[in-house]
């Protein structure tokens, strides 16, 4: 076992990566993993702190249901960011509208940051992974001005980090700043997170496939096409697949992009625009796809390229490794061919 990096020696020893780097990059990707110490923390004690787990007995602006957990890690990304003085403004799952931070140290903050604080939080009280997902922007406003809704709506190629932790078996950190995919599990004997899964590579291909295949009969036929491709003798292992379905994304992609794998979230006739949101869940994942080698589209078109019209817009989302990707998506255009 070599000498342990932490991730803060790994980000002050990669802050060349950081156009202009000055700093205040390195010190934001501090504070988020601060911020993942602490909702590591919670989420591994939900079952035994008082009024922790379930229902918040609130909806947010998606109409879901907030879990009690979901709130803490928002409030305490909120907290954390708001006081690190690099950020203007976020966005995330749980706030209707995006947050300005209007303090005068604040407005002079370079960066927004877009996040999905617990996703997958129904699985709290079942004790199954969840997972926090964070998109990282220069802001595009005036630095000094107030946040503008502007430079929330990006495109995914703008991200400047592009991070997901994993509550699981261990806590892990993953990011990408554009030059490759690192990967730190915390270690909480010394309360740091350490470089564990360096270079992360996905699989071009693999035998596994990760959908709820309860959506099958409100798909699209392409989707069923592929279903069916990889549950039959006649795919390119010869030998049908392992469905693979967490019902958590970040746990599901984590797989995939350690093993190899397909993450399936289409439109669906009821869910005509998707279920997962471009901003702070497709966008981020996507980012971190490509920088391994893997591939994050709709269907159709790239995610990364696709211009966000509004917070919390969801779209149809198929990432994982190339193969797999570039084969539902060539079902999916036979399939509309047929159809035409
Ligand atoms: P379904 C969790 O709510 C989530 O956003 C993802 O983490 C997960 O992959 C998906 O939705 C599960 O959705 O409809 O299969 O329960």
């Amino acid at each position: 076992m070599g000498k342990t990096i932490t991730l803060s020696e790994f980000i002050i020893k990669r802050q060349s990566e950081f156009a202009n780097a000055t700093g205040e990059l390195s010190r934001l990707l501090n504070d988020i993993a601060v911020a993942a110490k602490v909702i590591s923390r919670d989420v591994r004690r939900a079952g035994l702190i008082d009024n922790i787990l379930g229902a918040q007995g609130s909806t947010n602006v998606q109409g879901e249901e907030q879990q009690k957990l979901d709130v803490i890690a928002d409030e305490q990304f909120i907290k954390m960011l708001r006081n690190g003085g690099e950020v203007c403004g976020i966005a995330s799952e749980e706030n209707d509208d995006f947050v300005a931070f209007e303090d005068e140290v604040s407005r002079n903050g370079k960066y927004v940051v877009l996040f999905d604080p617990l996703d997958g939080s129904s699985n709290i009280d079942v004790n199954v992974s969840i997972g926090t997902i964070f998109s990282i922007f220069r802001r595009k406003s005036p630095v000094g001005s107030l946040v503008t809704i502007e430079d929330m709506l990006q495109k995914g190629t703008e991200q400047v980090v592009a991070g997901y932790v994993l509550y699981g078996s261990s806590t892990m950190l993953v990011y990408t700043t554009g030059n490759g995919v690192n990967g730190f599990t915390l270690d909480p004997s010394i309360g740091e997170f350490c470089l564990s899964h360096p270079d992360m590579k996905m699989p071009e291909k693999s035998r596994l496939y990760a959908m709820n295949e309860g959506n099958i009969a409100v798909c699209h036929p392409g989707i069923k096409a592929y279903a069916e491709y990889c549950q039959s003798f006649e795919n390119d292992y010869g030998t049908p697949y392992s469905g693979r379905y967490i019902g958590s994304l970040v746990a599901d992609f984590h797989r995939n992009l350690i093993k190899g794998g397909i993450y399936i979230y289409p439109v669906t006739t009821t869910s005509p625009k998707g279920k997962l949101r471009l901003l702070y869940e497709c966008n981020p994942l996507a980012l971190i796809a490509e920088q391994a080698g893997g591939l994050a589209t709709d269907g159709k078109n790239r995610i990364l390229d696709i211009q966000p019209t509004e917070l919390h817009q969801r779209v149809g989302y198929f990432t994982g490794s190339k193969n797999q990707v570039e084969k539902v998506m060539e079902l999916i255009r036979e399939a509309e061919i047929k159809t035409v």
